[in-house]
């Protein structure tokens, strides 16, 4: 039988967790079995905070369950009320914490480039009832934030980076956990650096740390004192050994990210139906997604998707349907960029396992699948 070759190669998923050395985890959690303290602020979460302070540039860093929490958890602590200003093209997590909290998302659109909050838009959405901006740095491109600080700044309000793809990410030099009132990571297993399941608050403001300590833990103060409606949100000793373990290998992670990021940006670039994500000046990137937006019909993507998985290379559409378009809610938004973008955005594997023969194989199968229609 004459089967094209690339049907006889393994499945490419659109990512793989990075995983530490067996041996290394099992080291890492050994001490558990004698002191059998497994979660409530244990050894290992005490000093994985520790080591990500240092690595993240606040003053502060607290370690939640995982990254929605910690949004939810965010939002109570810096008091939001009313309205938020936040963007639609993002995952679930962003506005869902908003309405969970009982807030009101109002949608910016984004820019075409970049695919963050574009600014030129915000100062109009703001009303009275306006508490704050909650913007994401989507795929880790870094949001515009000179001009969300003057904005906020000038109006009084809170920002509340979702930063659940920014991990790493450094901006004019500057750690991208540092701007803004609170940045939320997202340590999912998904993520360049990840917990299993995770998530992290990063700032300066001292007074926020207990706020948070008690909204992990059911506002319990002491062993006779509660002070606080909290819930419980708290990362276990399992879940921080991972990260303890991951934390050590994330800058050559990068690197191989790095490495093929470049091979992908080398096949694609020039071809006149793909445009490629725009990561932006004065950044250090953390490649953490590849996203390619795909000109033209939004058919044409949705043809190179299903193309792409005849062949055994799954990748997603990060972020489509947009959020102003799920089932559970009738929202009004007039954001045609998102709209567009997430039309015809598709993201392609991307993990340090990849080999740059894999990413030549989905380059070559994107080349001929496009010449085909
Ligand atoms: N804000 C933003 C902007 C976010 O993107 C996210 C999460 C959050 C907030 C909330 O943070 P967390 O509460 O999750 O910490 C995945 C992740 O589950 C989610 O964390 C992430 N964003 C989102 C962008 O991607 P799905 O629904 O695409 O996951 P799933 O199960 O389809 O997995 C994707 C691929 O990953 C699979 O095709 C195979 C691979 N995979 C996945 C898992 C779970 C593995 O190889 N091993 C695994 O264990 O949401």
């Amino acid at each position: 039988m004459n089967l094209p070759k690339h049907d006889l190669s393994p499945p490419i998923p659109v990512t793989r967790p990075a995983m530490p050395e067996f041996e290394a985890y099992v080291e890492m959690i050994r001490p558990l079995w004698d002191s059998r303290w497994l979660s409530n602020r244990g050894e290992h979460v005490r000093a994985l905070e520790e080591e990500l302070t240092g690595l993240l540039g606040t003053e502060h860093v607290s370690l939640l369950t995982n990254g929605h929490l910690a949004l939810e958890t965010a939002i109570d602590v810096l008091g939001l009320s009313g309205e938020v200003i936040t963007t639609p093209f993002t995952f679930a997590s962003t506005t869902h914490a908003l309405v969970r909290k009982g807030l009101t998302p109002v949608f910016c659109d984004i820019n075409p480039l970049d695919y963050t909050l574009d600014v030129s838009q915000l100062e109009s959405l703001i009303t009275d009832k306006t508490s704050a901006i909650l913007p994401v740095h989507v795929y880790g491109n870094v949001c515009h934030i000179d001009e969300i600080d003057r904005i906020a700044k000038r109006h009084g309000l809170k920002v509340l980076y979702d930063a659940a793809h920014a991990f790493g990410v450094t901006h004019q030099g500057r750690s991208i956990a540092t701007y803004g009132d609170m940045s939320m990571f997202s340590f999912h297993a998904t993520k360049v650096f990840h917990t299993v399941e995770g998530g992290a608050l990063a700032y300066d403001e001292t007074s926020y740390r207990d706020a948070i300590e008690q909204a992990v833990n059911f506002g319990i103060t002491g062993p006779e004192s509660v002070e606080s409606v909290g819930g419980n949100a708290k990362m276990n000793e399992f879940q921080a050994a991972m990260g303890r373990c991951n934390l050590p290998r994330f800058e050559h992670d990068v690197m191989k990210r790095r490495a093929i990021v470049e091979r992908y940006d080398e096949r694609l670039r020039g071809i006149p139906t793909i445009r490629l994500n725009r990561r932006g000046d004065n950044t250090v990137s953390n490649y953490a997604y590849y996203p390619v937006l795909f000109k033209g019909d939004r058919r044409r993507r949705d043809e190179m998707m299903a193309w792409l998985a005849e062949h055994g290379i799954f990748a997603r559409k990060y972020f489509y349907p947009l959020v102003t378009d799920f089932g559970c809610y009738t929202f009004d938004a007039r954001v045609p960029n998102a709209k567009y973008v997430s039309d015809r955005i598709l993201t392609l594997p991307l993990y340090p396992d990849m080999t740059l023969e894999m990413v030549d194989r989905i380059c070559d199968l994107i080349i001929e699948g496009g010449n085909r229609t």
